[in-house]
């Protein structure tokens, strides 16, 4: 034992005594030390990529050392735990975010330019992880964030998709879906965890045992695959404090199937063993509209499965009976694809643990929360009877029994309304009979959240109602919120040191509360004068990425406008993108001096289309084919540009917002659940340009309307203008610029004249004409705001200083206290 005389944990002790030193000199060893024996590339010489491969790995270290006492420490104290269960998480790059919220990016800096690299050159190397689509998996993303911050004891679960979200390619203008393979290079912000794994069972058949003299059920699977899982440090900031998200990879089986080696087709049994892994391999793109496939309902029960595998067996290490689980554990439902584990819960207790009925139920009914995301009824999953019945016959059984106890509880309160117990049951009777997802997950969660106020009222009036009426107090709302961590911060970090230097503290990233008190100051000279430097250097970013992208130069005086977000017909970008045909016509139609006092425009769009969605992509299209016109204009020149950015996803998003004027939400009110980018922009200090729709109405609370562009129809107004949309006439302007589209004047007029159907007189289903005159009049009334630089500098300065609210730090601290019921669990520092 090498001269050592002392115990096992002694010498443990003398070997190694502390944490890794952040300085640069330790961190400079480190970065060697991966670069030698991690990359396995000579000291001497390793490329860009490879220093950010040692980094990562540097860095890593530091986060398992933090993982480690932070799992320790909730094992000692073990609080209530919440779990968040989500098919998506939207991480984008973990090297940026970790070395801010580990507080070393400066000595990282330092470290990395004696060895001849530059930090900001390395984080760039890094590729999204985008196992996610949108606004929900961002979300998440930016939820675990504010969980870890805020000390939590939280834990992520989701599925670690081999293929993340596609990636986008244009072709002539056309959107390509090219595979993401992000795996490819290695992942050093996962650690493998190959003795965590769980058995997950498909099919078979269940029947029935007599246990103990009480008939029990035992479901005889017909496929059983191995989840295998994959943690990922979430580092809080500030905090030593550093959480898990769990995500579940498919493996074949051990020992499942040894009959059928014994037939000898070794080789095909080998085969159709990795068939397992299929699960976990790719994400569904089409966010808000599910078909019912078969692959969707196994990863949704294969991720839910393991993670409540994993969580009852860290509860049984310390608990003889489930007396005490509602007291310690709180299962989080991120919309309803998690849903199927109220049932796998209810399985577990009955058929695993034996509990009765009533005591099971009981349990059930404590610790589920549900957060839905939308109002759109196509985004209200089913799933057909017959497949559930085929992939997982002992969780109808299961649904039947829940559903049939509702009925009764129902019936005890409402009476003999069928009707209304119709549309409140589980199971959708009809030609194909469908398990509702939304309504099992309403039935068996204590609580039901909203993402915004008005996204809250619309599910009590509209989505929800029967439910509403029956259950008042289950249903609240929170808000949504974005890290300021992320989107401050590591995002725009001129803007970062701005703002701690005016306010004499960086206590702001933790506590968003101090961001207020930049009001003060939005009127000095100096500040705005600062503002606009800042600003400026983040216009130069983007405009430098503009131009290797798609070719175009653009003038850094134009106000930058922006709208990036997913594409879907309510979000309305077909609206912007006439409302800038509309631009480019009175242009061309101007004076020669009249064209001296247009305020100059680029105009920015981004974003992905679902791959089957057809008016998605035509709009995308349609975005390329009047830049083309446009931008080649000489009438134009630098008065308007229009550019597509390509494959918008998180680390794009972090150059494109700090550098953006202005930015557009403009879904047709009533449709945008809440919406997080305007959150982004806020902060940002870039001001908006919106329908008072989603959250924009609690944003225009806080910073006052006089601070935003608001038009458009209200929430309220929408049905009854739907309803008189094919007798009133749209607007002569609207009607000019969908016939130049209509006419060919930017070619493919057979292509695009599907489009133009969708928004005629009659079809306007999302409003696009009724909106258009106060469209413009918004656009204008942005013009002459931009002309006059000290009140623009002003408005931008109170949208950084009014974004505290939309903190994700808010939305969870609200959660935890009204929703959750968990407390903060501190490692001491
Ligand atoms: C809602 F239903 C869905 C979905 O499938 N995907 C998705 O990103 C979004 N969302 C909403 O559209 C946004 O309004 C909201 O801010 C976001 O979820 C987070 O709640």
């Amino acid at each position: 034992k090498a001269g050592f005389s002392g115990t096992k944990n002694e010498r443990m002790f003398e070997l190694m005594d502390g944490f890794l030193k952040n300085d640069p000199v330790s961190l400079q060893k480190d970065i060697l030390h991966h670069v030698e024996y991690t990359v396995a590339r000579s000291r001497f010489s390793f490329d860009d990529f490879e220093a950010y491969q040692a980094l990562s790995h540097s860095v890593r270290d530091r986060l398992i050392e933090r993982w480690h006492d932070t799992q320790q420490h909730f094992k000692k104290k073990d609080p209530k735990r919440l779990y968040f269960l989500s098919l998506e998480f939207l991480m984008g790059r973990s090297l940026s975010n970790s070395v801010i919220n580990l507080g070393i990016k400066d000595q990282c800096a330092e470290a990395l330019s004696q060895l001849g690299f530059e930090y900001e050159v390395l984080a760039e190397q890094e590729g999204d992880a985008a196992l996610g689509n949108g606004g929900l998996a961002r979300l998440s993303a930016c939820q675990m964030d504010s969980l870890a911050t805020l000390d939590f004891p939280a834990w992520g679960y989701g599925l670690r998709y081999q293929y993340g979200l596609f990636r986008q390619i244009i072709i002539d203008g056309f959107q390509h879906e090219q595979p993401d393979y992000w795996l490819n290079f290695g992942n050093p912000w996962e650690i493998e965890r190959v003795h965590v794994s769980y058995p997950v069972k498909f099919y078979g058949t269940v029947k029935e045992e007599i246990v103990n003299g009480k008939t029990s059920k035992v479901w005889i699977p017909g496929e059983t695959v191995e989840a295998v899982a994959y943690d990922n440090p979430i580092p809080g900031y500030g905090t030593r404090n550093t959480i898990n998200l769990r995500l579940w990879a498919a493996k074949p089986s051990e020992g499942h199937d040894i009959e059928s080696y014994n037939t000898g087709d070794y080789i095909n049994n080998i085969v159709n063993r990795q068939k397992a892994e299929i699960i976990s391999n790719v994400l569904y793109p089409d966010d808000r509209s599910y078909q019912g496939k078969e692959l969707r309902l196994k990863q949704q029960y294969f991720f839910v499965s393991a993670s409540l595998q994993d969580i009852i067996r860290r509860f049984k290490d310390v608990h003889g009976n489930f007396d005490e689980f509602p007291n310690k554990v709180a299962l989080q439902l991120n919309d309803t694809h998690p849903s199927i584990s109220v049932v796998e819960l209810m399985r577990i207790l009955l058929d695993e643990e034996h509990l009765g009925w009533k005591k099971a139920w009981n349990i059930v009914r404590q610790v589920f929360t549900f957060t839905t995301h939308t109002v759109l009824p196509q985004a209200l999953e089913k799933v057909p009877v017959d497949l559930f019945e085929s992939v997982l016959p002992r969780h109808l059984e299961i649904i039947y029994d829940i559903n049939f106890a509702f009925m009764e509880e129902l019936k005890k309160k409402i009476g003999q309304d069928y009707v209304r117990m119709s549309r409140m049951s589980i199971v959708e009777e009809g030609a194909v009979k469908n398990i509702r997802v939304a309504n099992l997950s309403v039935v068996c969660s204590h609580t039901v959240n909203g993402v915004s106020r008005a996204h809250s009222e619309l599910l009590k009036t509209r989505v929800f109602t029967d439910f509403y009426e029956l259950w008042p107090a289950k249903f609240q709302y929170k808000t949504n919120g974005v890290t300021q961590r992320r989107w401050i911060v590591v995002s725009n970090p001129s803007l970062c040191a701005l703002i701690s230097k005016w306010l004499g503290t960086d206590s702001w990233i933790r506590n968003v509360d101090y961001l207020t008190r930049l009001k003060e100051h939005a009127s000095n000279p100096d500040l705005q004068h600062e503002w606009r430097m800042v600003k400026k250097i983040n216009k130069m970013r983007l405009a430098e990425y503009i131009e290797t992208m798609s070719g175009v130069k653009v003038s850094l005086d134009a106000m930058f406008d922006v709208q990036v977000k997913r594409i879907h017909e309510y979000k309305r970008q077909l609206l912007n993108i006439l409302g800038v045909i509309h631009r480019y016509d009175c242009i061309k139609n101007m004076e020669e001096s009249d064209r001296r006092k247009v305020v100059p425009r680029v105009c920015i769009i981004g974003g992905k289309a679902p791959p089957g969605y057809e008016i998605a992509k035509k709009i995308i299209k349609l975005c390329h084919a009047v830049a083309e016109t446009i931008n080649n204009d000489e009438d134009v020149g630098d008065l308007l540009k229009l550019v597509f950015i390509p494959d918008y996803n998180v680390s794009v998003a972090e150059l494109v917002i700090p550098g953006s004027d202005l930015s557009q939400h403009i879904s047709t009110a009533g449709h945008e659940a809440s919406g997080t980018g305007s959150m982004k922009f806020l902060m940002n200090g870039c001001l908006l340009l919106a329908t008072p729709d989603g959250s924009t109405n609690e944003i225009i609370e806080e910073i006052g309307a006089e601070n935003m562009f608001i038009f458009g129809a209200k929430i309220n107004e929408v049905p009854a203008l739907r309803e008189q949309e094919s007798t009133v006439k749209s607007p002569i302007q609207f009607a000019r610029v969908v016939r130049m589209v209509k006419d060919g004047y930017f070619g493919y007029k057979d292509y695009f004249k599907s489009l133009c159907d969708s928004i005629e007189n009659g079809k306007d289903f999302y409003l696009l004409g009724s909106d258009f005159t106060s469209y413009l009049e918004a656009q204008e009334a942005a013009d002459v705001a931009y002309v006059d630089k000290e009140k623009w500098s002003k408005m931008s300065i109170l949208c950084t200083a009014g974004s505290g609210r939309f903190s994700s730090d808010r939305t969870i601290e609200d959660y935890a206290e009204k929703t959750w019921g968990i407390q903060p669990c501190k490692l001491p520092s």
